[in-house]
């Protein structure tokens, strides 16, 4: 069975000024989108029919090279969009407060080591906020598809740091874009569902 490119959580301009529609409509029509087509057609080929009733979760587990290429961007990128919101709701409840205020002591403190972790990702790839194998929760950079749970990690919210993601809004200026997410952007709300399961 084919995946399918999921809905966005949002309209397309929701996330304006920060995002502009522009950058939304060719992020997830044509790059994930993309990813979605090209993972689908490759598993068509006979030499990956054992691959081909595996989940997309499996996929980034067990797959390597281009499969678990593409299988990772469609996961990322579908973590990617529930990581976002259109600026509603912009204060981490006291659940997500004190469980960053445990790890990274406060939560300024995390936002600051989140923006580390994106800022010094070099070239294409990911930051994330994960929880380690010993249940602590981290912050972190991946380099372009790979996804944390290829290293025993849980993600538990990410930003997607390639060019693609900012570069009509932005240009070169990567910390701006972090900027916008971490203080208008991020979805306190799907963080705290991935924190308590
Ligand atoms: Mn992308």
């Amino acid at each position: 069975m084919d995946f399918t490119l999921m809905d966005l959580p949002f309209p397309k301009n929701a996330l304006e000024p920060s995002i502009s529609e522009k950058t939304v409509s060719y992020h997830y029509g044509k790059h994930h989108k993309g990813y979605v087509d090209k993972l689908n057609k490759e598993l068509k080929k006979p030499e990956n029919e054992r691959f081909q009733s595996c989940s997309l979760k499996q996929l980034v587990l067990d797959a390597h090279g281009k499969i678990y290429n593409l299988a990772a961007q469609v996961w990322n990128h579908d973590f990617y969009w529930q990581s976002l919101q259109p600026s509603h709701d912009l204060e981490p409840s006291q659940v997500v407060q004190d469980a960053l205020v445990a790890e990274f002591g406060s939560v300024d403190g995390f936002k600051q080591s989140f923006k580390e972790a994106a800022s010094n990702q070099f070239g294409s790839g990911w930051a994330w906020l994960v929880r380690d194998a010993e249940g602590v929760l981290t912050v972190t950079g991946t380099t372009d598809a790979v996804n944390p749970l290829s290293e025993g990690k849980t993600p538990i919210v990410t930003l997607d740091v390639w060019e693609h993601a900012y570069y009509l809004d932005y240009q070169n200026d990567r910390g701006s874009y972090i900027d916008a997410f971490l203080e208008k952007l991020i979805n306190w709300r799907f963080l705290e569902k991935n924190l308590q399961k």
